[in-house]
């Protein structure tokens, strides 16, 4: 069993996606471990997203993320990390029947957030859920 972190981003929770976002993983078999809602900081979104920091779209990403409520996941399954990927759709043209390929408005509004490797579930977990 493998554990990956997922995220509703600002735009999934105003649009009324977070239950589509949720039962999407369970039916592929994921288990919710943690859940929460919370606006994240500044601190926060620049932590989770420090990879990007110094590219041209990163202010706007920033602002985005920061701009209401989030819903942090952690879900668990086998493969957790890919499969969940793979459910959430590729950044640039995700697959059509994925989570983003079904609901995201463009590339910088792509409803959904996902773990793209161990140690990036691991860092990302320990960002959101610093209390497990
Ligand atoms: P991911 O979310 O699919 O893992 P990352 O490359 O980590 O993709 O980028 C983080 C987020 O930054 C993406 O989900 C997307 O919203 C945004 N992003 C990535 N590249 C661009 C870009 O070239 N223009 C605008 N936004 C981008």
């Amino acid at each position: 069993m493998e554990r990956t972190f997922v995220m509703a981003k600002p735009d999934a929770v105003s649009r009324g996606l977070v239950g589509k976002i949720i039962s999407t993983f369970e039916a592929r078999g994921m288990k919710l471990v943690s859940l929460k809602v919370m606006t994240p900081t500044e601190e926060i979104a620049a932590d989770h997203y420090a990879e990007h920091k110094g590219k041209g779209f990163y202010p706007g990403l920033i602002s985005f993320l920061t701009s209401g409520p989030v819903v942090p996941m952690v879900f668990e399954g086998k493969s957790a990390i890919s499969v969940g990927r793979q459910i959430i759709g590729a950044t640039r043209d995700p697959a059509p029947g994925s989570l983003r390929g079904t609901y995201a408005e463009s590339i910088d509004h792509n409803v959904v957030h996902g773990s793209d490797a161990p140690e990036s579930a691991k860092r990302e977990m320990g960002i959101w859920f610093p209390e497990l």
